[in-house]
């Protein structure tokens, strides 16, 4: 007689912790059993597979509202067949705010767009404008709702925060309980760099590069961490770049302070160079924080080995590039401040940080796990219904082939987006199957799953993101309504 619904037989299961093979059971979409010689009514065969939590993304951008109108051209379906595709199971988007307007409208028709997804999603909250009916009434009754972390631009128009403001977000998660992710680049420097870039004829994209070297990074960072540190507020950093960056958030974490630092695929293998390519092509590359060399991107391995950067995500923030409404909005001869930032990379997330992470022999699968899975997982209070292979855990899984070698093209990503910047790119790991709360939602490539199945994971409070109670002069500014 059958003891599950479903058994994923004889894989190599990979926890954040081990590797063994094993059986897994699962009954009513969750993790029953991992075990020996398990009987289910149905069986999925895993020999010579890793079987691994399903992804974690914990910062994409999807149908993310636009100011005028709109939304981001990749949507909650097809950035939901991307990530399924790619063995992530959970996304992390974001809900957004216009200066002087209010975040509970948007999120309300945010939460409409969202219930179409196959992924399991949450979101983030942007704040723009600290007004004081965004701060003291609307973000206690965003997070009451689940939406357990704020986010912030220290740059970008007309979306940054000048450092008054964003004390205000940091004590309003403080009061709140939640947690603060920080876009963390210097406003002023790259408005001044940029003027006097354009000023000397310097428009294509490559100069995006030249106009935020990484101190403008570092000195935000520390900027950031300083002000965290003073209202005694948890922060993410988010997308950290190069290790002088991340040196920053090394230091803080010695003195004990809850601050955690997030890097993406894109600052592995992407670099300042490829935003230098004829014409227009250079914008394919464009991010932000921008990608820096080769020598960057091997210095970010150490700090994730050494724990430092804890999380990798995508950063999913896809314009295609052939179509009037992405990278050429403002035509092909735009100055580099007008190309919009951002790559798409949900589906590839995975593939790049196995090939370049494990199967280059830089981090094991399990280290591997914990970055893309269990720390994004817990860091965002999902944990241990998501990000682990564990009785009681959410059956999210994915079945991987550490052997196979493919050549990135962008149809392999099914995302909206009519580029990816790792075209040609030659992986080795590539994802065989997806388990979503138990349901095969994936199978060499094919992505099968109705439209709306996925679940909003509203997030309680969690113990990981308290405050440690070290105010100067132990006088919590925070207390008061200012
Ligand atoms: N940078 C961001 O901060 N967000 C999305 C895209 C990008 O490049
Ligand atoms: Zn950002
Ligand atoms: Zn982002």
């Amino acid at each position: 007689m059958a003891d599950y619904d479903l058994v994923i037989a004889g894989g190599t299961v990979v926890t954040p912790a081990d590797m063994f093979v094993a059986d897994i059971g699962v009954a009513d979409g969750r993790i029953a059993a991992v075990g020996l010689n398990l009987r289910g009514q149905r069986t999925v065969d895993a020999h010579g597979l890793l079987v691994m939590p399903g992804g974690v993304d914990s910062h994409c951008h999807i149908e993310q509202l636009q100011q005028g109108g709109g939304a981001d051209e990749e949507n909650f379906i097809t950035g939901s067949t991307s990530a399924l595709a790619g063995g992530t199971t959970s996304v992390i988007t974001f809900s957004t705010q216009f200066k002087g307007h209010g975040i509970l409208a948007p999120l309300a028709e945010y939460r409409r767009r969202a219930a179409k997804a196959m992924v399991d999603y949450s979101f983030h909250q942007i704040i723009t404008d600290a007004s004081d009916e965004v701060i003291f009434n609307e973000v206690p009754r965003v997070v009451a709702a689940g939406v357990r972390s704020l986010k912030v631009f220290l740059t970008y128009d007309p979306l940054h925060l000048d450092d008054r403001q964003f004390l205000r977000v940091l004590a309003a998660a403080r009061r709140t309980g939640a947690l603060v992710t920080v876009h963390c680049e210097n406003y002023e420097a790259i408005r001044w760099r940029t003027a006097a870039l354009l000023a000397d004829g310097k428009v294509a994209p490559k100069y995006h590069a030249w106009s935020r070297p990484s101190m403008i990074e570092r000195e935000a960072t520390h900027r950031a961490i300083a002000l965290a540190e003073m209202v005694d507020q948890p922060i993410q950093i988010f997308h950290v770049s190069c290790p002088e960056v991340a040196e920053e958030i090394a230091r803080a974490q010695a003195r004990g302070l809850k601050v955690w630092g997030e890097t993406c695929p894109q600052y592995f293998v992407l670099s300042a160079d490829d935003m230098d390519r004829p014409g227009f092509e250079g914008a394919k590359f464009m991010c932000s924080p921008a990608p820096r060399d080769a020598a960057a991107s091997e210095g970010l391995w150490k700090l994730v080995r050494d724990g430092v950067l804890d999380v990798c995500s995508s950063d999913h923030s896809g314009w295609s590039y052939d179509t009037p409404v992405g990278k050429r909005v403002h035509g092909l001869d735009a100055p580099f401040r007008d190309i919009p930032n951002g790559v798409p990379g949900l589906g590839s997330r995975l593939p790049i940080l196995f090939s370049e992470g494990v199967s280059k022999g830089r981090i094991d699968p399990c280290a591997f796990v914990r970055l893309v899975a269990t720390n994004p997982a817990r860091l965002f209070g999902l944990y241990p219904r998501k990000g682990t292979i564990a009785p009681g855990a959410d059956a999210d899984l994915v079945l991987w082939d550490p052997n196979r070698t493919v050549t990135i093209t962008n149809s392999l990503l099914q995302h909206i987006i009519d580029y990816t910047p790792y075209e040609g790119l030659e992986v080795t790991g590539w994802p065989v199957s997806t388990i979503r709360r138990g349901e095969v939602v994936m199978k060499d490539g094919i992505v099968q799953a109705e439209p709306g199945s996925g679940q909003f994971l509203a997030r309680a409070a969690y113990d990981l993101i308290k405050p440690t109670g070290n105010v100067p002069f132990g006088f919590d500014a925070s207390a008061f309504l200012v």
